[in-house]
Order: structure tokens, then sequence, then C-alpha cells
């Protein structure tokens, strides 16, 4: 062609451009979808030509019947502008791991295809980010057109909160769901009962909450769920991808519940209201029948309300119960639990009892036992408490938090590979990984922002991005944007040194 005529071209088109009045600006210039800084990073991104315009005051048409509703409801929530053409499908003929998806940007519109509707959903939540971080001009946001094949490394996704040592209150735990939903988090176990507090209401035995939940950590006033908040709590986080797991910790960390019904204690002294942060103190009987009744009553009343697989019956630090014991009592409760079609979660020490087919071992401070739940042909679930611990400080002039297991800087939370944590415990052996919060010195929102981010996101990424695409530079980059993203929605995150 030659140059008048390359010239004459490029003056029709902008000249079409400039006049179409109905037609979309031209995009800006754009950074492919490939380098936009999501986390956890997907698999596969795939750049295309084009761009998508989506018009802020455009009118969203957008409806059940093309877009599942539980997707639906999330970007209704979480987006600055629905007002362009999305659809999702769910094909169950995808031979993909559960939770994967293809996110598809054209010019045209979105759509979202998943062989589940959780993958439906990671792929609606893969949107949010991929819209937050898109150029925007005055009149719309420009989405760069490609397509995103996404799957989970872990099935298991896990955030943990104690609510035991400090309670925390529904409107702080429906805001915590709303944070971690964003990088993908597919559980949240609840630490509901600790020797500071006994959270969960359980009707037939009443003292448990009327007495054990009044008390907390340093003696301010403690707090508990009734059935109904506890319902309600299920059904938010189910609307947010996320199961939760209750956990009862026992036979140790049941002060709380002994001092409200002293005839479960298993120890010479009487118990009375634990306001310190000592452990390994308190132990129910383990030689009484009544012990197990108790047992059997909070496990069925619990289980009942819980629609997850999963119970999990604690087991850690039982300084105060003899070896024998203890193996006895852990073989009776995970007999209890299954006998309430719940599968078994435990803290690592439980794999020093029988382990019943299904219970998962929840590695947190010692591998061995990890390799004995693989050996006997159980999954492991990795919390190493040097990791993920996110109620470890980032370094000693952290505000909050204790450092016995390690100081936790963002780095550290990063740069590690579940496969590499207990010896001979690999991939297929592997359950998941959970970032789990105490809260002996967590009291509210701001302090669990200030723990939770950003290493959360670390950690998410960590579960669901394989090894060999994980890499920190690249990590650090996309952080970076994430950083700024929950600064702009009021989350207060912690000014990280790594990014400085
Ligand atoms: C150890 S981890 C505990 C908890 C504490 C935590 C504090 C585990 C199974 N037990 O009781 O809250 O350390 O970091």
């Amino acid at each position: 062609m030659s140059t008048p005529k390359i010239f004459l071209l490029l003056l029709v088109c902008g000249l079409f451009v400039a006049c179409g009045q109905d037609g979309p600006p031209p995009p800006p210039a754009m950074a492919p979808l490939s380098d936009m800084p999501l986390i956890p990073l997907p698999v596969e991104m795939a750049d295309a030509e084009g761009a998508l315009f989506i018009d802020l005051d455009a009118p969203s048409e957008w409806s059940e019947e093309t877009i599942d509703a539980r997707a639906l409801a999330y970007l209704r929530e979480n987006l600055p502008a629905t007002g362009f053409p999305l659809t999702t499908e769910i094909d169950a003929s995808l031979e993909l791991p559960a939770g994967s998806y293809l996110l598809n940007v054209r010019p045209d519109g979105v759509s979202i295809s998943a062989a589940d509707a959780d993958g439906v959903l990671n792929g609606a939540i893969t949107l949010e980010q991929v819209m937050a971080f898109a150029g925007d001009s005055e009149r719309g946001i420009f989405l760069p057109c490609g397509t995103i094949t996404d799957m989970p490394r872990f099935a298991y996704r896990g955030f943990m909160l104690d609510v035991a040592r400090h309670f925390m209150g529904m409107d702080t735990l429906k805001a915590t769901i709303d944070r971690i939903a964003r990088y993908k988090v597919n559980f949240l176990h609840l630490h509901l009962t600790d020797d500071q507090g006994w959270r969960i209401e359980i009707k037939s035995w009443p003292k448990l909450t009327e007495v054990g939940g009044l008390t907390e950590v340093d003696g301010t006033p403690g707090g508990f769920y009734t059935q109904e908040e506890y319902r309600e709590i299920i059904d938010y986080a189910a609307a947010r991808g996320m199961t939760v797991v209750p956990e009862v910790d026992m036979p140790g960390h049941t002060n709380a519940a002994i001092v409200a019904y002293p005839e479960l204690n298993g120890t010479d002294k009487p118990a009375k209201p634990h306001f310190g942060t000592e452990v390994g103190f308190s132990t129910f009987n383990t030689d009484s029948d009544l012990t197990y009744q108790f047992i059997d009553d909070v496990v069925r009343e619990i289980a009942e309300m819980t629609p997850g697989p999963y119970f999990h019956i604690g087991g850690d630090e039982s300084h105060v119960t003899d070896h024998e014991d203890y193996v006895r009592f852990i073989n009776e409760v995970q007999q209890i639990v299954e006998r309430h079609n719940k599968q078994n979660v435990g803290w690592d020490e439980v794999a020093s009892s029988n382990l019943a087919n299904g219970t998962v071992v929840q590695l947190w401070a010692h591998p061995e036992y990890a390799l004995r739940a693989k050996q006997n042909g159980n999954q492991v679930l990795m919390s190493p408490a040097n990791r993920t611990y996110l109620d470890m400080q980032y370094d000693s002039t952290s505000r909050i938090g204790l450092h016995w297991a390690a100081y936790i800087e963002v780095d550290s939370a990063y740069l590690w590979d579940p496969a590499a944590i207990a010896e001979g415990v690999e991939d297929a052996d592997i359950l998941g990984v959970e970032a789990p919060l105490w809260s002996e010195t967590v009291r509210s929102l701001e302090d669990i922002d200030y723990l939770v981010f950003p290493r959360l996101p670390a950690l998410a990424e960590v579960a669901w991005t394989p090894q060999r695409q994980r890499e920190w530079e690249d990590f650090k980059r996309r952080l970076a944007a994430h950083q700024e993203w929950l600064k702009s929605m009021g989350i207060g995150t912690y000014d990280t040194r790594v990014l400085k």
C-alpha cells in the first residue's frame, strides 16, 4: 500500500472511532491479560487481540438465566460495573479438578465455564481481579482480551480463625470472610473452643455458653454464636465459596467447658476461668462415660448444623493427659465423629493414636506424625507453624503477634513447598494448605487485617499455583498492586518491608 493510501485509511479509521457516538472509545495503551497482577497466579493465560469496553453507566442485564446464581450474587456485590455481557456455564464433561475454570474475555463479552459451581465462582473471583487491575478511563473500564485456564494445586485452601482466645462477633467474621474469598480460600476452619472460652451454643449443655462463653484472654467480655448465628455464618461463607470446618478442641484446651461442667474435669485441680495464654494444663476425664456422652451430644448438635464433610477434634498439646489415655480418647472420639457422618480432622498429634480411615492430620509442628499419617493411608493438611501461622509477628517490631515458631515476613510465607515439609509426604498425600490465625493478641478486624494481609495472598498462592510456576520476584510485582487494591478497599494491610 502506498503512503497516501495508508494515510487515508488511518484518517477514515480515526474519523470512524471519533464519530462513533454509540461505539466504545478507543482502548488506551493497555497491558495484556497475561501481565495482570493476579493472585493466586493462574496456571495458563493466553492473550488475544482487542479489548472489552465496560461502560460504567450501562445498565446491567444480568440474570440467573445465564449466570450461576452464586457467582451472580458475588459479582453484583464486588464489581464496580456490571453493564456488559456475561455468561457462565457448568459443563460436567470437562475433566478438570474441582474448582477449575476457563475465563474468556472477548470484545463482545465474558464467559466462564467450569465443571462445577465452585469453578464458576473461582472464575468470577478472577474476573473481579481482572476488572480491579484493568485500565479505566472516565467512561469505563477496558479489559484486555484473552483466555485464562486455571486449576488448583490442592483441593483444600484454608484459613483458620481462633474465636476462642478472643471472641470475634458476626460483623468481624463476615468482613473476614469477604476479604479472604478474594484469594480463593475454600475452607474456613473455626477454632470454636479453648481454655479461655466456649463459643458455640449447645442446647443439650447450655452452661457451655452461659458460663464458658463469658470469658476470653485478658478478662475482657467473651461471647458466643447462637446456633442460628452459626447457621448464618455457614450460609454466608458458602455464598463466597467457603465450607466451614468446626473445631472442638479436646481432650486438652478444655478449661472453659470444665468451668461450666466440672464433672468433665480429668485433673485434680478445680477449674477456674482462664484469662492467660499458657496452654497444656487442662484435660477431660478420659475414663468417664459422661465425657463421651457429652462429646456425642456436642458433635451431634454441631454436625447436624454443618453441611461440610469435616469435623475438627483438635487433639493438640494435651500435656496433662496420660499418653495411653490420650490414645484411647482420640480413638473413641474419631468413632463418635464418624457415627455423626463427618470426617475427622485433628492436629498432628492425633497420629499417635490409631487413625481412622478418613482422618485428616493437620501438620503444625511434627513432620514425623505427617509421615505416619501418610504411611497409614491418611491425608495431610499442611500448616507448618513457621510458614503459615498468621499470628506470628512479621519481625520484632510488629505491634501484635507471637514469635514462638518464627518471625514470618511475606517472603517466608511464600518461599516454601508444601511437598518439602515432611520427607516422603508429597502432593498426592496432601489435602491442602491452611493458614491459622490464633487470637491471643488479636482483638479486632483491624488486628486481623494487619496479620492476615498481605501474608494470606502469599499462602493462597502456595496452595493454588503449581510450585514450578511460583516465582518470588514476579509475586512481589503482583503483590505491590494488591497492596494498593487492598488499601483502596479500606483493608489495613501491613506495609511489608519486602516491597520497599
Ligand atoms: C500453638 S498450634 C497452639 C495454639 C496456640 C498457638 C499460638 C496448636 C495446634 N496449638 O493453642 O494458640 O500455638 O501460636
